[in-house]
């Protein structure tokens, strides 16, 4: 599912975000930043030691990463230049910041990628696999974060959503839809 928002493509499709090759792409990390199960643990095999590398680097400077803050490596193997690596928050039924937090996380990784020049960027479906963020909810969040971003800021070529099944690109997609009125998609 393709929609043009402004002069920026948001797009949603089921994939490996390991392979996507948009100039960066986005870690569901945790905040030791030491690699992880999910698509931290694939981004860390498909990319090669130098990610951690650099992570290790990372924290040593400034140590662990905050829930819904974000930092950058570089992709290693990966087709992808980049990867920014965000940490989403642990669901914990849902009055502990949980939908600010989420928010954040998309958020951050947007401005980082602006701030570096960076123009197309893949985000993995945040907090809703280890973390237990419900998705539906997760969805709205991340699409409305997104949306608003691009909106605001004009600057990307492309923002995808690669989601790892077919169930969850469903989710993502009525998500769009409702946020959008049923218009788009
Ligand atoms: N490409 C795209 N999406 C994927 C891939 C992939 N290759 N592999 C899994 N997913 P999770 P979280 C989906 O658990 O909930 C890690 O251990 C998956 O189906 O990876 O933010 C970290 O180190 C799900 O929809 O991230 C943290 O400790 C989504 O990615 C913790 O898990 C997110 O699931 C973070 O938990």
């Amino acid at each position: 599912m393709e929609v043009r928002l402004g002069s920026t493509l948001l797009r949603l499709m089921v994939g490996d975000i390991t392979q996507q090759d948009t100039e960066a792409i986005v870690n569901a990390a945790n905040s030791s930043l030491m690699g992880g199960g999910g698509v931290d643990g694939a981004i860390h095999r498909a990319g090669g030691p130098q990610i951690l590398e650099e992570c290790k680097q990372i924290v040593a400077r400034q140590g662990s990463l905050p829930t819904g803050q974000a930092v950058i490596t570089t992709g290693g193997k990966l087709k992808a230049r980049y990867v920014i690596h965000t940490v989403g928050p642990i669901w914990s039924g849902g009055n502990r910041g949980e939908d600010e937090l989420l928010h954040n996380a998309y958020y951050n990784s947007l401005s980082l990628a602006r701030e570096k020049g960076i123009r197309s960027i893949s985000f993995p479906s945040i907090s809703t696999g280890a973390y237990r963020f419900p998705i539906e909810r997760a969805a709205t969040i991340a699409l409305k974060t997104v949306r608003d971003f691009i909106l605001e800021n004009n600057f990307f070529t492309e923002v995808r959503f690669v989601l790892f099944r077919e169930d969850d690109f469903k989710v993502y997609q009525r998500a769009w839809e409702k946020l959008s009125g049923g218009i788009e998609g």
